[in-house]
């Protein structure tokens, strides 16, 4: 291998130069997921020099070690100087490559990875290889040439779809777009690659740079970036980088290849530079982070789960029973009468003839699915397995009949979980001569979309079952975040009091068309009255009531709402809440007899209502929910400002390129939040403003918060 420039003297990252017959084989072993970091280009770099210098290599193969082919660019690596080479030198050097390069794709082959793969002659996919540049959920787009050369495989229009969904494509679909040359459904991608390799020497022919190709970019539709264009700014106003795409895209049809390139290069900055792209990116991490709980010591041995069950047939309880099925856990969902049952079973049926309706499952698939679900009526069917959830009505003497019913028929070991989302575990646990094997399983509604879900840690949870919960989260799909016990645990917490401070900006004199604008506006799929709409008001209602009646000096007083509530106007499910909505449809329609009952409720309460402004609108529903979890943090209920960021992200749809509650909060300053929080316990008060000691302190120190 000749010796590296002085600027690229580096140690080799693990990739290595051998030569297989007259084969020149470049092995990439960089572990997890051979992301091309700084020390992985210089050693890919170092090995293709010294490939082209083979004379005994007539062709070279390009393969990963590992679980998969590179999963892109070292994310870790951005924000920070990027050293030489850097990934578009990298990839410019494999297409001027003066003999034909055979890149072999297992696994996930992403990103920087997918473009570097772009670079060489011929594309090998392993079956079961997922093929993507998924740029665009880091707030960026493909900037080593992935823009310029994708859409000369598959075209302008098939490439805007892959590069704006960022959602990868299997081998079979990536050899039917023209993404790979072949599939090969057995052996390593060495062996693979070695057969191909075998191919290409037989048919003696020297393949055309990718670079070089232009018959698919003839056939674009003019009208193609006008209508992408339009239909971005109908769908992701917010954005940065999608539309950045499209130019990008856009330049590859119209510009020649190195005019593009440059283009591509000049656009990926721009996105590097928004701030979206930190907080996308931090995003990313945070859903990785919140997997390793502070405390619990890696390790920790984890429980089988080879059959679950879960109690309640009811919205929830079937849900959860499709989580399970889904990751292929036979599932017994228990519910006391028949007709609940088939009620429950009836609706789990047609939620997966929907989703066979939409292709996302055959029919068979169907049949497997609803095969792992075992209807039952008896408590009995739920002595062997080896975690139970139970999802019944959110009332603590009913959970803890429940419990002490579990705690009599389920098997030393099992775990019993709650699904509630308000109620004291530990209370719950208390119930069951196993506290130690009860937690909280928080889902999130509809369970089996809603990829939250809060593990509640009781006071004697131990560690094996947090373990087992944490990894059975990952199991399912979900965003498993370790949290402690609480009233509305972390999520729901904060989400009372921003529905507080809604609620009384309301009467003070906004409407809710006016908070929800402000929180759409600000980047939230829903605003705060839909999103209660689409809960349920009866949901809130009840758990008032369950408050107001058990005295609890916290409970709000009757309000409006309320007043919908015994209306039986709960929102989306009956046609009318907040607002109205047609039938079949969930667009919120503004209800004029809405108007009234706030006149009204002010008069009632002797509040003259005054203008309000957008901006106090916004500070105030997003101020507060900063300072309650300040205190979340304080307390301890959550361990990092991390997890309160995944839970509002995967939860309740904070806007993922802000980064979530306490990453945007950062950015927004906490000196001018906690001056605002003094302000308005001051002006307003109410408990939600009595301010954070943790806010405040780090406001003053200026230090982030959590530190
Ligand atoms: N860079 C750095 N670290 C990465 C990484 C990456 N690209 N991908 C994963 N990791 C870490 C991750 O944080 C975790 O660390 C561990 O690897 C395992 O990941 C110029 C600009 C590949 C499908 O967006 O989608 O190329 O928590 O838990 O579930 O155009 O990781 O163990 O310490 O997710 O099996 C584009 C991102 C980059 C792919 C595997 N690429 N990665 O999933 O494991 S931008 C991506 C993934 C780019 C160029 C541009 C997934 C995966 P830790 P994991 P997994």
């Amino acid at each position: 291998m000749p010796s590296p420039s002085q600027s690229e003297a580096v140690p080799a990252a693990p990739v290595h130069y051998a030569r297989r017959g007259r084969v020149g084989v470049i092995t990439v072993d960089n572990p997890p997921v051979n992301a091309l970091g700084h020390g992985v280009r210089s050693g890919l770099a170092a090995a293709l020099a010294a490939g082209l210098d083979d004379a005994d290599a007539d062709m070279l193969l390009l393969v990963c070690a590992g679980r998969g082919f590179m999963a892109g660019a070292d994310i870790r690596e951005f924000g920070k100087p990027s050293a030489p080479p850097t990934l578009p030198e990298l990839v410019a050097r494999f297409d001027a490559a003066t003999k034909p390069v055979i890149a072999v794709l297992h696994g996930s082959a992403l990103g920087g990875g997918l473009e570097l793969a772009l670079a060489c002659h011929v594309r090998v996919a392993l079956t079961g290889a997922r093929l993507g540049l998924p740029e665009v959920k880091l707030g960026l787009l493909p900037g080593a040439g992935g823009t310029q050369r994708l859409p000369r495989l598959v075209g302008a229009a098939k490439a805007l779809d892959l590069i704006l969904s960022g959602e990868p494509v299997g081998a079979e679909e990536a050899l039917a777009l023209g993404l790979v040359d072949a599939v090969e459904e057995r052996g390593s991608p060495l062996e693979a690659g070695l057969r191909a390799a075998g191919r290409l020497a037989a048919e003696n022919r020297s393949p055309l740079p990718v670079s070089a190709r232009t018959d698919r970019l003839a056939e674009t539709d003019a009208a193609l970036f006008i209508e992408r264009r339009a239909e971005l700014a109908r769908r992701l106003p917010h954005l940065v980088s999608p539309h950045r795409i499209v130019d990008a895209v856009e330049a590859a049809v119209t510009l020649p290849f190195a005019n593009g390139i440059a283009r591509e290069r000049a656009l990926f900055q721009d996105c590097m530079d928004s701030p979206q792209r930190a907080g996308l990116i931090h995003a990313f991490f945070a859903e990785r982070e919140v997997a390793k709980v502070p405390g619990l010591p890696a390790g920790t041995p984890a429980r089988d789960i080879r059959e679950a069950g879960v109690v309640g047939a009811g919205t929830m309880g079937g849900g959860i029973a499709m989580c399970f099925a889904n990751a292929g856990i036979p599932v017994t969902l228990l519910d006391l009468s028949q007709e609940a049952l088939d009620r429950g079973i009836a609706t789990i049926r047609t939620a997966y003839e929907a989703s066979a309706g939409k292709g996302r499952l055959t029919l068979a698939q169907v049949g497997e699915r609803m095969a792992l679900i075992r209807p039952a009526l008896s408590h009995d069917s739920l002595a062997d397995a080896d975690l139970v959830v139970e999802a019944v009505f959110e009332s603590l003497e009913v959970k803890q009949a429940v419990f002490r019913k579990l705690d009599s028929v389920c098997k030393p070991g099992a775990i019993l979980a709650t699904n509630s989302s308000t109620l004291d575990v530990d209370a719950i646990a208390a119930a069951t001569g196993r506290p130690q094997d009860v937690l909280g399983l928080h889902f999130f509604s509809p369970a089996t979309i809603m990829r939250l879900l809060e593990v509640v840690r009781g006071a004697q949870t131990s560690d094996t079952v947090l373990a087992t919960a944490m990894a059975l989260a990952r199991r399912i799909g979900k965003v498993g975040v370790a949290v402690g016990v609480c009233d509305g645990f972390v999520g729901n917490r904060i989400l009372r009091q921003r529905g507080r401070e809604a609620m009384a900006l309301v009467e003070a004199g906004a409407s809710p068309e006016q908070v929800d604008r402000v929180l759409t506006g600000f980047g939230f799929p829903l605003g705060h009255f839909a999103m209660t709409d689409l809960a349920g008001i009866d949901v809130g209602w009840r758990i008032r009531e369950e408050r107001r009646k058990a005295g609890d000096p916290e409970a709000e007083a009757p309000d409006w709402l309320d007043v919908l509530a015994e209306r039986g106007r709960y929102g989306q499910k009956t046609g009318a809440g907040v607002y109205r909505y047609e039938p079949g449809s969930r667009k919120p329609l503004p209800d004029p007899e809405l108007a009234a009952l706030i006149a009204a409720d002010r008069s009632r309460r002797g509040i003259a209502p005054r203008p309000v402004g957008d901006d106090e609108v916004r500070d105030r529903c997003l101020y507060v929910m900063v300072n309650e979890a300040a205190k979340i943090l304080e307390e301890g209920i959550a361990a990092r400002p991390v997890d309160i960021d995944a839970i509002w992200l995967h939860g309740y749809g904070f806007p993922s390129w802000r980064g979530g509650l306490l990453f945007w909060a950062e950015r927004e300053g906490l000196g001018r939040i906690a001056a605002a929080v003094q302000r308005y316990q001051r002006d307003i008060g109410g408990p939600q403003w009595c301010p954070s000691a943790l806010l405040l302190k780090c406001a003053a120190a200026g230090r982030p918060i959590g530190c």
